[in-house]
């Protein structure tokens, strides 16, 4: 059986995580097959979903596989390649198509890691957050010191590390972790109708947001200025042309609230 579903509808694909009975841990075969479904999406879809099947979004990091690891089961690479862990969540996070990760049950250690790749997350209220590492005697290795502290910043993740304190959804969704918060069951569909108007808009526009945006993060003031200039000078496609006369034209439907539309 597959550790990872890979699914296309329209111009959305669905990646699930798919190792109920361990609660959807991640082990190195799992980081595989997720890499190769992002690759995937990446060609095939304009917009990702990703999900857990079962009860849980993922409990981190598989500990038996880890295990095997620290107590020289499994020996260590004689030759370093690289951390397949960020390699597959920067895929992720700064591929060619945006993201909706759909939340439930446990979004812990790597899990969470995950997540924090995507670039919206949508959770239901069984959803809970941990960072358990420093009970399992670890440390965060998915990419969490830089990923999470930018979400939620360094007083929180070290309270989170330092005391195993576990957020319920509401909590998360304060420290803007979580965007939407939806009834139980119901995070899969909202990420699915999110992930289609994202896919709505040009791929091009869609690629500046998830790969200038947070780059421009990282840089100075005038840096990012700069790289932003940039970035209006490059793209400018006839699908934006065609966009920009649409609205000039009156073709194109007004803004309005989304609290206001039915
Ligand atoms: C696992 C794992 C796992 C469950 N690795 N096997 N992550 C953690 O420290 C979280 C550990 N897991 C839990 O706290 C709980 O399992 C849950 C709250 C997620 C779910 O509880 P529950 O009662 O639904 O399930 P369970 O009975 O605890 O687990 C069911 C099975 O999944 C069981 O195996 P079984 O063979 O006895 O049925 C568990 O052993 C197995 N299982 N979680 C391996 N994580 C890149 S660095 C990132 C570092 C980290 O991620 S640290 C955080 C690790």
């Amino acid at each position: 059986m597959s550790l990872v579903t890979y699914e296309v509808d329209g111009p959305v694909a669905l990646i699930g995580l798919n190792r109920p009975n361990k609660r959807n841990a991640t082990n190195e075969a799992l980081i595989a097959e997720l890499t190769a479904a992002i690759e995937r999406a990446g060609d095939e879809a304009d917009a990702g979903v990703l999900f857990g099947h079962g009860n849980h979004f993922c409990a981190g990091l598989d500990l038996a596989e880890a295990l095997d690891k620290y107590s020289g089961k499994i020996p260590p690479p004689r030759k370093r390649k690289g951390n397949p862990w960020h390699d597959c969540f920067d895929l992720l996070a700064r591929g060619p198509i945006p993201y909706v990760a759909a939340l439930h049950g446990a979004v812990v250690g790597g899990g969470f890691e995950l997540a924090s790749a995507a670039h919206i997350r949508v959770a239901d209220e069984s959803a809970f957050f941990a960072l358990p590492e420093g009970q399992r005697g670890i440390f965060v290795g998915g990419g969490g010191t830089v990923r999470i502290q930018r979400i939620i910043g360094y007083s929180a993740m070290a309270d989170m590390m330092l005391t195993g304190r576990v957020l319920d959804v509401r909590e998360a969704e304060r420290l803007q972790v979580v965007r939407y918060v939806v009834p139980p069951g119901g995070a899969l569909e909202k990420a699915r109708e999110l992930a289609a108007r994202i896919a709505g808009n040009t791929a091009d526009t869609n690629w500046k947001i998830t790969n200038v945006l947070p780059r421009v993060n990282d840089l100075s003031h005038s840096d990012g200025l700069f790289m932003e200039y940039l970035t209006t000078q490059i793209g400018r496609t006839p699908e934006a042309a065609a966009r920009l006369r649409q609205f000039i034209e009156g073709k194109a439907p007004r803004l309005i609230a989304d609290s206001k539309k039915d």
